[in-house]
């Protein structure tokens, strides 16, 4: 799947992230020697910027080996150490992939799920722009069916992008409407369908039971489905996001994160404990509220826009960054 997103949107997506994970950092270790009290100010930026605690100490003590090893000295090959660090962090593990799962035969199931109002629907709408772009069919199946105007709400995008949509009665049983979208995209030949659930807060068993038996309608009537379990998370909720995670990922086996509101965050490195206390990749980036907003997630990329000297002493929002085609 290629998504082709303007460099604007990673300008805006990145901007916040990196002027304060970056910046902080570079302005601590900028034209400094390193010192034993220069590297717990690293650990506390780290810390402040959600990478973590026990990720942040870990990054800062392999610093802290290195200074004490006469390895890294200056500020500058701090930086780069504590960059590549990040980088082996957010490397791909073995079996990971990360790419949307496609499927060998139609339609390629793509569940969306998560806690109220991370951003759902929208990335539902950003998803079905970018397959579109791609070429390929998709269908809408509307699984909220409790809150009043969600229906009406994904009923929208889906006009405005030229979709097809199943859609419940309100207050209707979800798992329905997903068995109904299943059986249409099976009829249609669509290539993805994508199932909009509402959002469930991740502590409330009866709800995430729910959610389950959507998966299994979804499975039974389609072997291998769903063959994406997407877990929106909104990057400006910290630390929480991982407690949501993990409810998520215990109940439906999470097989990707969708971080949403990347564009409102001024700390990016909940990536980071994302990817440490969860083992599932964060596979897109939702950088703004219109479909065209979504990034894929590559992590170089993102640790070098973090990075980025082009943050040094700027407020501005301006962003320098690598390319803006990337394929996920
Ligand atoms: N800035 C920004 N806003 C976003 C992004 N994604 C979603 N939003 C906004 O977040 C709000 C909630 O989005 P929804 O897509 O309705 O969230 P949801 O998870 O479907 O909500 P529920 O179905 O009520 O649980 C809307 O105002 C969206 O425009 C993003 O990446 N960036
Ligand atoms: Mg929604």
């Amino acid at each position: 799947m290629i998504f082709k997103s303007a460099i604007d949107a990673v300008r805006r997506g990145l901007a916040r992230t990196a002027s304060a994970v970056g910046l902080g950092l570079r302005s601590i270790l900028h034209g400094r020697r390193l010192d034993e009290s220069l590297i717990n100010e690293v650990e506390s930026q780290l810390i402040a910027a959600d990478v973590g605690v026990i990720a942040a100490r870990e990054i800062v003590d392999s610093l802290r080996c290195e200074f004490r090893a006469g390895r890294v000295e200056r500020g500058e090959d701090a930086l780069e150490h504590l960059k590549r660090r990040m980088k082996e962090r957010l490397a791909p593990r073995a079996g990971m992939t990360l790419e949307l799962a496609t499927s060998s035969t139609k339609p390629a199931v793509v569940l969306v799920v998560g806690v109220n109002g991370v951003g759902k629907t929208t990335s539902v709408a950003k998803i079905a722009q970018s397959i579109r772009a791609s070429g390929k069919t998709v269908l809408l199946a509307a699984a909220d069916t409790y809150r009043a105007g969600a229906v009406a709400q994904l009923s929208v995008w889906a006009e405005r992008l030229g979709v097809d949509i199943i859609r419940g009665s309100a207050g209707g049983d979800p798992a329905a409407v997903a068995f109904d979208g299943a059986e249409a995209a099976v009829a249609r030949g669509v290539d993805v369908l994508l199932v909009d659930t509402a959002g469930r807060l991740h502590n409330e068993a009866s709800l995430m039971r729910q959610l389950v038996k959507i998966r299994d309608v979804l499975r039974k009537r389609i072997p291998g489905a769903p063959h994406e379990t997407l877990l929106v998370l909104d990057a400006t909720s910290g630390q929480n996001a991982i407690a949501q995670a993990r409810a998520f990922q215990s109940a439906v086996d999470i097989s990707g994160i969708f971080l949403a509101k990347m564009d409102g965050t001024a700390r990016g490195g909940v990536v980071i404990a994302i990817h440490d206390a969860l083992g599932v990749p964060v596979k897109l980036i939702g950088v703004g509220e219109t479909p065209q907003d979504v990034q894929p997630f590559d992590a170089d990329r993102f640790v070098d826009a973090v990075f980025s000297a082009q943050f040094v002493g700027e407020n501005s929002g301006q962003f320098s960054g690598p390319g803006s085609t990337i394929s996920a």
